[in-house]
């Protein structure tokens, strides 16, 4: 634990998503080290450890006026953030994702007087720059709340110059990466196969997202269909969103007996821990930490080189990187990898190493403590 400790807010996203994910475990460690952490949220998030010490939960309560058309979160949310900053004195306010919880944290900001106000930090996880950066209807308030926040960190290099460029902020952004802190599986390794039916001869092709747009699931099934030999592999796509869409694409490229679908897993390291290669198609990723979490696993994977993806794996040494949207490319590689033991367990190897010496709670949540302590107000 740390002799200097600090009040912090984080407001985030509950819900399955890599923002989310990372928000709890970090508040989590903050905790850990000896921090007051305060989560504001409509719930509370799901990654969240039950009954941690110097770790409270603010719900957002909303309520649904029918005179408007579109019913407010933000304005409902700074009010809650204001009470908690003022009600525990935070020095910090932490939002993880500009849209909309940078703009209410700014705005929490400025209705408390100036002699109880947090320091605002905002982390940018992806879409809040790659996708709503770009609409119009959006992009001037984040502009705005980036260049209120007394920092700014971003996930990966590739995400900073993006907000850079497609954002236009001049101010200085932190590029502080993910970290991913496995938890203990609950099942053996056997177990977790046996109940997906993958017979010991067979290899297991893990994919593990929210199944949007964005992760290509189409590109990925396709791919499918093109390795040959499927008798090989099974496939378990972990699904955070829903699959549904996609069971017609499974169906007309008779990939029923491949494809085996999860829902609402509650414990990913599971199947983490039982897949012997990660499968991801993205178009784009500002850092992707499902492949942060495979690599954990000492899990090699076949994914897009795009975006932040290169910065967490690197192409031939600890993964297999493919061009995007290129199922040919995305089956050859596959095939190489479940032909191949021995590149199996080096790629896993590095990726793990990596994984633990670049991207580990230990090297990453000290980065945060020390912005937060650079920015907090003096009192
Ligand atoms: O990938 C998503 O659609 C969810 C999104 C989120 O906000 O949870 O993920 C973004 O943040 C993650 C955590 O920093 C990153 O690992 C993902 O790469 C990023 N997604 C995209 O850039 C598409």
């Amino acid at each position: 634990t740390t002799g200097d400790p600090m009040r912090v807010g984080i407001v985030c996203y509950p819900s399955v998503g890599g923002s989310g994910i990372l928000a709890s475990g970090l508040g989590d460690e903050l905790a850990a080290r000896g921090h007051e952490v305060h989560f504001v949220s409509y719930e509370r998030p799901f990654r969240l450890q039950p009954g941690q010490e110097r770790v409270y939960f603010h719900p957002v309560e909303i309520s649904n006026y029918e005179l408007f058309k579109y019913p407010d979160y933000t304005l409902p949310l700074s009010v809650k953030l204001a009470e908690v900053a003022d009600t525990y004195g935070l020095d910090i306010l932490h939002a993880h994702y500009a849209v909309p919880h940078a703009t209410a944290a700014t705005l929490a900001r400025a209705m408390l007087p100036e002699t109880r106000r947090p320091a605002v930090v905002t982390t940018l996880h992806g879409t809040d720059t790659t996708l709503l950066g770009r609409d119009p209807g959006y992009a001037p308030a984040i502009r705005y709340a980036l260049e209120a926040s007394d920092a700014v960190t971003a996930v990966s290099d590739f995400l900073r110059s993006e907000t850079h460029r497609l954002i236009g902020v001049e101010r200085e952004i932190d590029v502080i990466h993910n970290f991913f802190d496995p938890r203990p599986a609950v099942r053996t390794r056997d177990a977790a196969r046996q109940e997906l039916g993958v017979r010991p001869d067979q290899k297991l092709v893990l994919h593990l997202s929210n199944m949007r747009p964005v992760k290509r699931i189409d590109v990925l099934l396709n791919a499918l269909a093109k390795v040959p030999d499927r008798d090989r592999f099974k496939v378990v796509m972990v699904a955070g969103g829903s699959f549904t869409p996609y069971q017609s694409l499974v169906k007309k490229l008779g990939l029923e007996n491949t494809v085996i679908v999860r829902e609402h897993v509650a414990v990913v390291e599971d199947y983490l821990q039982a897949a012997d290669v990660g499968l991801f198609t993205s178009d784009s990723e500002s850092f992707c930490l499902s492949l942060l979490e495979a690599a954990n696993f000492a899990c090699p994977s076949v994914a897009t080189s795009v975006g932040g993806i290169p910065e967490v794996v690197e192409n031939e040494k600890s993964a297999l990187l493919v061009p995007a949207a290129n199922s040919d490319a995305v089956a050859a590689a596959l095939d190489r990898l479940l032909r191949d033991d021995d590149l199996r367990a080096n790629l896993g190897r590095a990726a793990q190493a990596r994984a633990r010496a670049m991207f580990s709670t230990a090297r990453i949540v000290p980065q945060y403590e020390a912005l937060y302590r650079r920015v907090r107000p003096r009192r």
